[in-house]
């Protein structure tokens, strides 16, 4: 059996998450259309014939600008540490520019196999496509490149095939039903704090954090927190409209998860400055 750990490393927004997602064929990893939806390293389990491949998704490269973003980089430096291969991720949507060589760099320099996932191609008409394959092309000595779209899945089993290739010989590493090492709560969290981000704007949505405090047999209690009174008005919303449809959107998903109907009770509240409580920082497992 051929089974082994590659690291999907790229610029935030690039579609890393999402190309997880498709790789893995079921959902692994929350997506947003704001930067920074990532926060820790996730492991999306791929079983297949006589193969284990496990996509480590990463939060994307970044400037650390406080405790949390540091967390951050520091999960994607370790990451590095210990993968068969790596799968580079950029976006034909985006200029492919200085943020991008920076990550090559490092990713070139690990002395295992970088494959180029180059996404969005659903966004290009062909002539662009094949610029694009040519600028990604310089940025170092790649094993493959695949043109994909993770929104359409054009190109995903070329890739998923590619990747599966290169795995050395190895036991398998998780059991074949589970999909993720996400515990059932962080699951939970993290699928709340996708509908919140997708229901806010600006600086609000990388203020959020969420954590359950109760999975129940029927009854989930979880807070989403904040950081100011501002921030908390805005995810309460008029009459509590916003954190309301947080839980109409959250809800059907949870329920898929777990197998069973919820009883979903949300509460928004304010904890001053937590991205920069590294106390909290570790229990929210970043
Ligand atoms: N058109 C198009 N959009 C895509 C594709 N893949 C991802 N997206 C969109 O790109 C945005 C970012 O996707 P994510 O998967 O969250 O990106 P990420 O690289 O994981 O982002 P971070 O976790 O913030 O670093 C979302 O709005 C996705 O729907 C694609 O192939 N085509
Ligand atoms: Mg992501």
């Amino acid at each position: 059996m051929k089974s082994g750990f590659v690291a999907v490393a790229g610029r935030p927004n690039v579609g890393k998450s999402t190309l997880v997602n498709a790789l893995a064929r079921g959902k692994v990893a929350i997506t947003s259309d704001k930067p920074q939806t990532t926060r820790r390293r996730i492991a999306g389990v791929v079983n297949g014939e006589g193969y284990q491949l496990v996509l480590v998704d990463l939060p994307g490269f970044q400037r650390p600008l406080d405790p949390m973003t540091e967390r951050m980089q520091r999960t994607v430096d370790r990451a590095f540490e210990d993968v068969d291969a790596v799968l580079f991720v950029l976006s034909t949507r985006d200029r492919i520019g200085a943020g991008d060589r920076f990550i090559a760099e490092r990713v070139f320099s690990l002395g295992v196999p970088v494959v180029i996932g180059l996404n969005k191609v659903d966004r290009l008409k062909g002539g662009h496509i094949a610029t694009q394959m040519d600028t990604a092309s310089k940025l170092g000595d790649f094993h493959a490149l695949h043109p994909v779209s993770a929104k359409t899945g054009d190109g995903i089993d070329a890739l998923r095939d590619e990747l599966v290739e290169l795995l050395p010989e190895g036991p398998a590493y998780f059991p074949p039903e589970q999909r993720s090492d996400l515990s059932p709560e962080e699951e939970v969290a993290e699928l709340i704090r996708e509908k919140a981000l997708a229901l806010t704007r600006e600086e609000v949505p990388h203020a959020i954090s969420v954590e359950v405090e109760e999975l129940g047999e029927k009854v989930i209690i979880a807070s989403l927190y904040v950081e100011t009174e501002s921030q908390k008005q805005i995810v309460v919303g008029k009459g509590g409209s916003v954190v309301k449809e947080v839980g109409t959107r959250a809800r059907p998903e949870i329920e898929h998860l777990l197998g069973h109907p919820v009883f979903l009770q949300l509460q928004v509240k304010v904890r001053p400055s937590w991205r920069r409580d590294e106390r909290l920082l570790e229990r929210l497992g970043l």
